[in-house]
């Protein structure tokens, strides 16, 4: 495990500096034989030294180094950075250097993952590292921050503290029932318990929602009728014609899709081919597609054409999204009134004078509580591996409370508790598998 690696940990192209990283017991050695500069044996930690990389007695770059001495640092080891020129050449000729003298080049994360194994930081922390460099928008720059700083990881070892005191108490009663101190743990007075921690469980997950939204962006599908005007639409969010518009019903036949943020979060809008029968091949894979997106989509837009009475295949399209998170939006309501709808919740305006589209976007932001995410604390769960975790830990508690109803003995049921605070350990780290390690670094980018 020890063994020193090294990698280019900023992004690879034309830029001022690059900074090449190198981690483990032998970095300080090593580096030092191909600097000419400070014996940086000698140097103290946290220092940052001029000189050059040399090779074979010639010159390779000009750079500063900077030596961190463990375990204050990123990897608890070692570290030297050697901050070079920028751009492609000098970069990879430093770290081939670095090679040739033997240090291993790194996998993905391996510089986070053994931040992780020499317990710097937990999984979730870990994860959370990864969010932060992929963040694109302010919240999940933010959403990221709070996780690594550990306050989802508290949240976390918290029910699991609440769910081993549960778990201890059944022991003393098991192996010491003469210990009359300790409260015993009854078919009675365990729903109780149980039900404490199923509702810590239900309150991490709602409040994963958000984490979810920010992470995930919202995906919208814009559905309807051919010629209805779902691209005039697509292209009037965006601000621009990223979709055909033409009169003839059955322009689009593939989904065009872009982005917009509103109050910090991703709506990726989805423009999909009008839906009606057809025994055009191309189209009918393009209605396919389109009625996939109803269902993959987290709102649907489900646009009618005001200036036409309702059709069976409007119907049809309102009963499809009728349990689904959807907004009708009436179009082309610059034209003449021949739509009779019943339904409540339904938002107008046309794609000519861009009528109705702030009021689209409005309701966007009210239905997903947009104003409330933007003002809330951001500390909790947003990994979908995370959540995961904490829906199988929840199911086992379910599974424990069904036990309780049939009268179970306290001791089988105590399997179910234990299980549950297994995953959430998971989710921190505090039990995992190596395979589990593996696949969740490889996500990483190297050089982190
Ligand atoms: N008067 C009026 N015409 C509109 C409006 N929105 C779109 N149109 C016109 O309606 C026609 C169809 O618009 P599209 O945006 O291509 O419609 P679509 O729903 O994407 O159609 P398909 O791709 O065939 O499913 C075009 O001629 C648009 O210019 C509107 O609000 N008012
Ligand atoms: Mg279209």
């Amino acid at each position: 495990m020890n063994d020193t690696i090294c990698a280019i940990s900023t992004a690879l192209g034309v830029g001022a500096i690059s900074i090449i990283r190198v981690s483990g017991d032998e970095a300080i050695s090593k580096v030092a034989k191909i600097f000419d500069g400070k014996n940086l044996l000698e140097v103290e930690s946290h220092t940052i030294h001029y000189g050059h990389i040399v090779s074979d007695n010639e010159i390779i770059d000009e750079v500063l180094v900077t030596v961190l001495k463990a375990p204050k640092t990123y990897t608890k080891e070692d570290i030297v950075e050697i901050n070079s020129h920028g751009g492609i050449a000098t970069t990879k000729k430093v770290l081939e250097i670095l090679i040739a003298n033997g240090i291993r080049l790194a996998d993905k994360g391996e510089f986070t993952k053994r931040a992780f194994l020499n317990g710097r930081i937990d999984l979730s922390q870990a994860e959370a590292v990864n969010s932060l460099i992929k963040s694109h928008t302010d919240l999940e720059r933010k959403l990221a921050l709070n996780t690594l700083s550990g306050k989802v990881s508290a949240k976390i070892r918290n029910v699991r503290q609440i769910i081993v005191e549960l778990l201890a108490n059944i022991e003393v009663n098991i192996d010491f029932p003469e210990y009359e101190d300790a409260l015993e743990i009854t078919l009675e007075n365990l729903p109780p318990k149980l039900k404490e921690i199923k509702g810590e469980l239900e309150n991490l997950l709602e409040e994963s929602k958000i984490g979810t939204i920010i992470e995930n962006g919202i995906k919208v599908a814009i559905i309807g009728r051919p010629n209805v005007g779902k691209s005039s639409i697509l292209n009037a969010l965006l601000n621009k014609n990223k979709a055909i518009v033409t009169d003839i019903a059955g322009t689009t036949r593939d989904i065009v899709e872009g982005e917009i943020e509103i109050k910090g979060i991703a709506l990726k809008f989805i423009d999909t081919a009008g839906i009606r029968k057809t025994e055009d091949l191309v189209e009918k894979i393009g209605v396919d597609k389109s009625l996939e997106m109803i269902t993959e989509s987290d709102l649907v837009i489900l646009v009618l054409n005001n200036n036409e009475e309702l059709t069976e295949e409007d119907k049809d399209l309102l009963l499809k999204i009728k349990d689904k998170t959807h907004i009708i939006f009436v179009n082309k309501n610059d034209l003449p009134t021949k739509l009779k709808l019943d339904e409540k919740e339904v938002v107008f305006g046309n794609t000519v004078s861009l009528d109705g589209l702030d009021d689209l976007k409005n309701k966007i932001v009210e239905l997903f509580d947009l104003e409330q995410i933007e003002s809330s604390n951001l500390d909790v769960v947003s990994s979908a591996r995370e959540i995961g975790l904490i829906k199988e830990s929840l199911e086992s508690i379910n599974n424990a409370l069904n036990n309780v109803n049939k009268l179970l003995p306290v001791d089988m049921i105590a399997i179910d508790i234990k299980k549950a605070w297994d995953l959430l350990g998971e989710i921190t780290g505090e039990s995992y598998a190596e395979e589990l390690l593996d696949t969740l670094f490889s996500e990483f980018c190297l050089g982190k």
